[in-house]
């Protein structure tokens, strides 16, 4: 506990103190949790945050910076998000694996590691275990002998990437079928891990005992397998998400945890107390996102972690909250196609290569683990369109920041050395550096790491300048570092760079300063339309290194650019249409790029469907508040239709003011909360408005994390004027429907 003295101490150092090193009244042991004690002050609260470090493997964890995910299975032949787990085995019908074409590319992206889907929500295993029938080998994969999690572990040594396990808790096999293990309320009894199956036994003769029941018994033995026959396992991740729950079966993780860390020395556990969800699975980063997370119990004794999806985790306020702080990385989960499984190559779209390198340097440099996912198609392979993203990703990395520009300056030894455990210690008097070039350079990129493992993440506030005209000008500025903050900020030509920290927690540690020069591009666009049918492309808004027209251009390119564009749905060419202004069409797909000099950028695209202003409400079961039925066709998707909580089904019926000959819809969910996802439904038609008949029921999988816009296309085309969506099951067990923006697509 801090004392009176050490207190004062802490006081006279945040006000004035001038010694360059951490006065040693105030240094405490560091650990991965501190214990915060209920008379401890808010400074103490602060010192004590200023103490917490990351374990070993979530050091080594986060230097792995940018990892692959990859999910496969049942879905890439059921073209489903979700399976339902009475999927039969024999469509997983893999003809052509090739798990060193995936690594390979994986490599050439400059991936570290690989986590594999071995076992998703519908309980279909991928390698061959000897606790179930339900996966490879009851399919006609290599007559029932395959096993894709073993090809690519093999792969993974040959290529030299790092492997980890997804075992999902939820497991809708063992839920639904007759003799399942989830949720049987089976007795809790004393079971040996792992259980004995004859003919099958294991070169690892470790065994554990647990009072577990026989789906934790099942888990148990499943994990023992993954551990021992395909590693060494670098990350074991679990995912919170539950498309179905029964029994009130419970997850015993602190046997998992046992087992796992006495197995997989070397491996980080996602989802629990080694490494926390990011909060979304879009991409997004927080532009703080601190890592050092305040805890109500001890996180090494939790059984069960809650998602932590707010904007503010770590913040003072935070931290004042807190009766354990603890260090738990966040990652950022995201998928290069629109879902995180395989669909089809024409219409599920793939990230271009400026929205992975985006979000790259947001995450990677923003104190996060970037998890990017490809999944591979039916043939067994990654598509040529995920694989050229990834072989230019890796391309832009290594041209961005192969080359430290800072590399022969002077300054501070401690930040130049590309060592990350040598550090300049700030604070104190000396609240800032300086590093000098030899001659001129020209940098719009810089990065600055914490000594997180032996410091923790201390810097609040920090901001650069440049020596520019003989005189100091601020280039960026942004909130805390932690393991890496990438600050992005127009070119700027200097020999001087000042790294200045505004506010700390306690002395910052800085382990490394490099500089680099990002080749700018073409603008990413976005297409909007209007209700009247308007449609208007625009660079977007949240990247940076271009500014448009009339503005101080960033980068290198010192002309204007065209966008050009088309409106059949083909790929637009430096010949296509140049875009002046905003245009009207009655319905279809647009795409646009941003072309400079002949050079084009990312094409981006926009389906819309029906003009939507002569639609009028012909009805709904119930509304809530102000969320009434107009809201579900007005253009704004921040506005919703919401019906009211009343259990059973809920519609909203639309008169679209003529007859379309509609191919399919597309359902955005409103996102202000987990509310009225609606995952199963129909559609309706009626030929007066008046007596209504369903035509086609759907379903969408996976709304409540990845609440995005989804597409379904009728088997048969609707001829009407009158159409309705009826909710039948309401994600999460909700009994609300709301529907933000409805679509109906036409040829
Ligand atoms: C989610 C799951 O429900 C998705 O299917 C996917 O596995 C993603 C990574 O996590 O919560």
């Amino acid at each position: 506990m801090i004392k009176l003295f050490q207190y004062l101490a802490l006081i006279a150092l945040l006000t004035a103190c001038s010694q360059k090193s951490e006065p040693n009244a105030l240094v405490l042991p560091v650990s991965n949790t501190i214990k915060v004690q209920e008379s401890d002050s808010k400074d103490t609260i602060l010192l004590k945050a200023a103490h917490v470090v990351p374990t070993s493997n979530q050091f080594d964890a986060l230097q792995n910076e940018f990892i692959a995910f990859i999910h496969f299975g049942p879905n890439t032949f059921t073209r489903m998000e979700w399976g339902n787990g009475m999927e039969d085995p024999k469509i997983f019908d893999l003809q052509n694996l090739d798990t060193d074409q995936w690594c390979k590319a994986m490599k050439d992206a400059g991936m570290k590691m690989v986590i594999f889907t071995a076992k998703h929500h519908d309980g279909f295993v991928l390698w061959q275990s000897r606790y179930t029938k339900h996966g490879v080998m009851s399919s006609p994969f290599k007559d029932g002998k395959g096993d894709v999690l073993k090809e690519l572990s093999e792969s993974c040594k040959k290529y030299g990437l790092k492997l980890g396990v997804y075992l999902s808790p939820a497991d809708l096999f063992q839920i639904e079928n007759k003799e399942g293990l989830y949720g049987n309320l089976s007795e809790y009894t004393e079971r040996t891990i792992p259980r004995q199956v004859e003919g099958r036994p294991f070169e690892n003769k470790t065994k554990f005992t647990f009072e577990v029941d026989d789906y934790n018994e099942y888990f148990l033995n499943q994990l023992f397998e993954l551990l021992t026959e395909y590693g060494p396992i670098h990350e074991v991740w679990f995912d919170g998400a539950h498309p179905k729950r029964k029994g009130g079966q419970t997850y015993n993780y602190l046997a998992w945890k046992e087992l796992i860390r006495a197995l997989a020395p070397k491996a980080v556990i996602f989802g629990k107390e080694d490494i926390r969800w990011c909060g979304n699975e879009a991409g997004k980063t927080r532009d703080t996102e601190w890592n050092v997370i305040p805890y109500q119990e001890d996180p090494d004794q939790m059984n069960s972690f809650a998602d932590l999806t707010e904007e503010s985790l770590g913040s003072r306020e935070d931290l004042y909250k807190g009766k354990y702080l603890h260090y738990q990385q966040a990652e950022t989960n995201t998928s290069i196609r629109e879902g995180w499984f395989y669909r089809d190559d024409t219409d599920q779209k793939v990230r271009s290569t400026d929205d992975v390198f985006d979000m790259y340097e947001r995450s990677v440099g923003g104190n996060s683990t970037f998890l990017l996912n490809i999944p591979p198609n039916r043939e067994g392979n990654f598509s040529p369109r995920d694989v050229s993203v990834l072989e230019e990703v890796g391309e832009r990395i290594k041209e961005t920041y192969g080359e430290n520009l800072l590399s022969g300056a002077n300054g501070p030894q401690g930040v130049l050395d590309d060592d990350p455990s040598s550090f300049e210690l700030l604070g104190g008097g000396a609240q800032e550096m300086v590093v000098e070039t030899n001659a001129p350079i020209t940098v719009n990129r810089l990065a600055i790491q914490e000594a997180i493992d032996t410091h923790s993440e201390r810097v609040e506030k920090h901001a650069v300048d440049a020596w520019v005209d003989n005189t100091w000008k601020e280039i960026a500025t942004a909130t805390n570092i932690g393991y890496k903050r990438i600050l992005r900020f127009p070119e700027i030509t200097t020999q001087k760079l000042r790294i200045r920290i505004l506010e700390s927690r306690f002395y910052p540690a800085i382990a490394n300063v490099s500089a680099y020069y990002y080749k700018a591009r073409p603008p990413q666009l976005s297409i909007e339309r209007s209700v009247e049918g308007s449609v208007a492309i625009s660079p977007k808004k949240d990247t940076f290194g271009w500014k448009p027209h009339g503005e101080d251009i960033a980068g290198n390119i010192n002309s204007g650019y065209n966008i050009r564009y088309t409106t059949d749905g083909s790929e637009p060419t430096v010949a296509s249409e140049i875009y002046t202004g905003p245009f009207k069409i009655p319905s279809g797909e647009i795409q646009a790029v941003a072309e400079v000099n002949g050079k084009l950028g990312s094409v981006a695209s926009q389906l819309f469907g029906i003009v939507k202003k002569d639609w009028k409400s012909v009805g709904e079961d119930s509304f809530e508040g102000e969320n009434v039925a107009q809201n579900a066709f007005d253009g704004d998707s921040n506005t919703y239709w919401s019906s009211s909580d009343k259990a059973g089904k809920h519609f909203i019926n639309i008169d679209l003011g003529k007859e379309y000959s509609i191919t399919g819809f597309t359902y955005t969910p409103q996102v202000l909360s987990a509310d009225g996802m609606i995952e199963k439904g129909t559609v309706r038609m009626s030929t007066d408005g008046k007596t209504w008949k369903s035509v086609e029921d759907f379903q969408f999988g996976n709304l409540i994390n990845d609440p995005t816009t989804r597409t379904h296309m009728f088997q048969s085309k609707i001829n009407a004027r009158y159409i309705g969506i009826e909710s039948k099951v309401i994600a999460g067990n909700g009994k609300t429907a709301a529907i933000a923006e409805l679509d109906f697509l036409l040829d």
